[in-house]
């Protein structure tokens, strides 16, 4: 046999098994190839290693290397195709392998915090009663949380120890984190002539030892009346109309005496909760002096003011007894709102 024709049918045979590995689509299929190709006794590669014995004694040499080359080259093309359904698995082979009918994974969303919610609820109520939203810096003047406040420098409620006070280098005047949203209202009155009718919410801050009901940073909303002929009695309609909204008709409120120098009278506003009386915040009538503080006439117009804690408002609607589960960031808690 000529050397041509033998390594035209090396060739041939090659390109067969090729073909025959890559159609084979499952193990049992790739086997039979293997056999049908690289077979030991009855292998077509086998069939033309014995017509090696018929090509010319010179071209021996030729023949055999290519015949090397074929058989490894046969042997590698049948290794890759196993290696490439074994990685395929056998679902692959059988059919497709997306099932379109499993369910799919939950997304987890995360939602607001049960105290954003409250001041947005609370922004709600208090614009229907035709008040606006103002708002007022964390950290604060001395003027802007005491002195305009009618809270003179000698007043215990400047203590450091009751205070975050903001050192704020030598030569410049301190600042503390505000201990109440009350600032707000001054800054309001000093930009703007009355009549003010406006509610401002927000964090306050007091080194206060967390219990139940009590936590170093909190909300207050503050409001604000100013206008010509405003009573106590206005200030308390206000409130309980606040308080059905938010907490529903059947709630009770009342006033006790108090002081705050920012308001004269002063009172505490209590709410009642678990067959109790609970201190929701205090209110009163502004004192003349913070309004001539700000510029005012108080000949000439009057106003209420008051402050509400806002967790306290939250924890009574929802019936939570610990003010700390808002801070601890468990999310089983903050998912229940
Ligand atoms: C004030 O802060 C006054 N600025 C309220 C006010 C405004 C009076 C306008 C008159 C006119 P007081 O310190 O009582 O008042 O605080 C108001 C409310 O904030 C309390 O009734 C309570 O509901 C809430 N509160 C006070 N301290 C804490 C605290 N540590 N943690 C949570 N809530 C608190």
């Amino acid at each position: 046999m000529a050397l041509a024709e033998f390594l035209q049918q090396l060739d041939d045979l090659a390109a067969a098994a090729d073909h025959a590995f890559a159609a084979a689509g499952d193990p049992e299929t790739l086997e039979a190839a293997r056999v049908e190709f690289l077979g030991a006794k009855q292998g077509r590669l086998k069939s033309v290693q014995k017509q090696l014995g018929r090509v010319p004694k010179e071209d021996k040499r030729a023949a055999g290397m290519r015949f090397n080359e074929v058989k490894a080259a046969v042997e590698n093309a049948f290794q890759d195709r196993a290696q490439q359904l074994q990685s395929q698995g056998p679902q692959q082979a059988a059919g497709p392998q997306f099932d379109p009918t499993l369910p799919g994974t939950p997304l987890s969303l995360g939602r607001l915090h049960p105290i954003t919610q409250t001041i947005e609820e609370l922004k709600d109520i208090m614009g229907r009663l035709g008040f606006s939203v103002a708002e007022g810096p964390e950290i604060e003047d001395e003027r802007h949380n005491f002195e305009a406040l009618n809270i003179p420098r000698e007043h215990p409620a400047r203590d450091p120890l009751d205070n975050f006070y903001i050192h704020g280098g030598s030569g410049f005047p301190p600042l503390l984190l505000r201990s109440q949203t009350s600032t707000v209202q001054i800054r309001v009155m000093e930009n703007t002539p009355p009549p003010v009718r406006i509610i401002s919410l927000g964090r306050v801050y007091r080194p206060d030892t967390a219990d139940a009901t009590h936590y170093p940073m909190f909300h207050q909303m503050e409001g604000l009346l100013v206008d010509r002929h405003v009573t106590l009695a206005d200030l308390k309609s206000v409130l309980r109309l606040f308080a059905a909204s938010y907490l529903g008709g059947d709630v009770h409120i009342r006033f006790r005496p108090s002081f705050f120098p920012f308001t004269e009278p002063s009172v505490e506003v209590d709410f009642h909760w678990n067959d109790q009386w609970i201190e929701f915040g205090g209110a009163g009538m502004v004192d003349p002096n913070v309004l001539r503080a700000v510029g005012y006439d108080p000949e000439q117009v009057v106003g209420f003011a008051f402050g509400l804690g806002v967790e306290r408002l939250c924890m009574r609607r929802h019936g939570v007894t610990d003010i700390r589960e808002f801070y601890k960031n468990d999310v089983r808690f903050l998912h229940q709102f």
